[in-house]
């Protein structure tokens, strides 16, 4: 490969993970994850995207009456003895990584975290949930909870952006996947592409959604940003039914022209891969989402202004 088109092509990878069950062990799972970094290694990744949470399974459906009780979800330390086997098998094949997990910092605090892991092993940047779905109080009459907002803070490092391997990567975490201001901060410190796992349940307690939506607005918000901002994003399902409970697959690796270049057939363990070439995103970006000669910031006051929605603002004209 020549110099040049190892600048701007990237072997990608999105190492989808099935159910996580209760009983299942650390080890067990880390042990999954070696075997899908191997397989995504002989397939020419350079970087691998694990699920959010993607060491346990997706706790926060349970109530615990002691954030305390829960405290074997977290890891206190990243890497701590049962990752470190998927730390030294990234080094030897020198392959970085994305591995979302729950953190729980020596001050007690508590955020459902990402971390990206270089070629060499090395925690290389950090990302802690900002969009946090669900609710912080126990709902005695749904099917299951989605205790997000009791079990983590607000993420507090903001969007970062973090390079490695001569290329830009931000990180984010499923239900901030939704939300274009996400993409749109890292696009603005030159993301390329934007990493991402996520654990969404098929049944939605808030309303009665129905089952085909949870996939379709996944895809929809996945393909529309990485166009509206020429990113490329590799997004990780961890998905199945974990002790019962369903949720969705269909991680994919999506071009900044928004389409879809590799999608999961299944809702197991499973490995999808693409020659991602940089440069395509530089032409969206050059041409039509070319920010610095397109953007009108001063019309966009209200995002940072206003959180929820309120009156419409006057507009005063004259017709001259
Ligand atoms: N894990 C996560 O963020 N899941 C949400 C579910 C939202 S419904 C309460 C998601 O956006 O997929």
């Amino acid at each position: 490969m020549s110099k040049s088109i190892s600048k701007h092509m990237l072997g990608l990878a999105v190492a989808q993970m099935g159910p996580i069950h209760l009983a299942d062990t650390r080890e067990s799972v880390v042990a999954r994850m070696v075997a899908l970094l191997r397989e995504a290694k002989g397939r020419g990744a350079e970087m691998v995207v694990f699920p959010e949470l993607a060491l346990t399974t997706f706790f926060p459906r349970y109530w615990v009456e002691q954030l305390a009780d829960a405290d074997h979800y977290y890891e206190k330390s990243m890497p701590n003895q049962a990752v470190q086997p998927l730390f030294d098998e990234a080094r030897r094949l020198s392959v970085g990584f994305y591995l979302g997990y729950a953190e729980l910092t020596p001050q007690g605090h508590r955020y459902n975290a990402s971390v990206l892991v270089d070629r060499s092993g090395h925690v290389t940047g950090k990302y802690r949930k900002i969009h946090l779905p669900g609710h912080a109080d126990h709902k005695m009459n749904a099917p299951f909870q989605h205790l997000e907002k009791y079990y983590f803070e607000v993420g507090n490092l903001g969007f970062g952006v973090f390079e490695a391997m001569e290329t830009r990567f931000g990180m984010c975490i499923c239900n901030d996947r939704r939300w274009p201001e996400t993409y749109r901060v890292m696009a603005l410190q030159g993301a390329e592409v934007v990493l991402l796992g996520y654990n969404t349940p098929l049944v939605n307690i808030h309303w009665n959604e129905p089952a085909h939506l949870r996939t379709s607005t996944h895809l929809l918000v996945l393909r529309a940003n990485a166009y509206e901002n020429g990113v490329w994003v590799a997004a990780a399902a961890k998905c199945g039914a974990e002790d019962g409970h369903e949720m969705i697959g269909s991680s994919v690796i999506v071009a900044p022209s928004g389409e879809i270049v590799a999608r999961t057939l299944t809702e197991e363990d499973e490995v999808i891969c693409a020659m991602a070439d940089l440069s395509l995103g530089e032409f969206f970006r050059e041409h039509v989402f070319n920010f610095a000669r397109h953007r009108r910031p001063e019309h966009y006051g209200l995002i940072v202004e206003r959180t929820g929605a309120g009156e419409p603002l006057p507009v005063r004209w004259r017709d001259e």
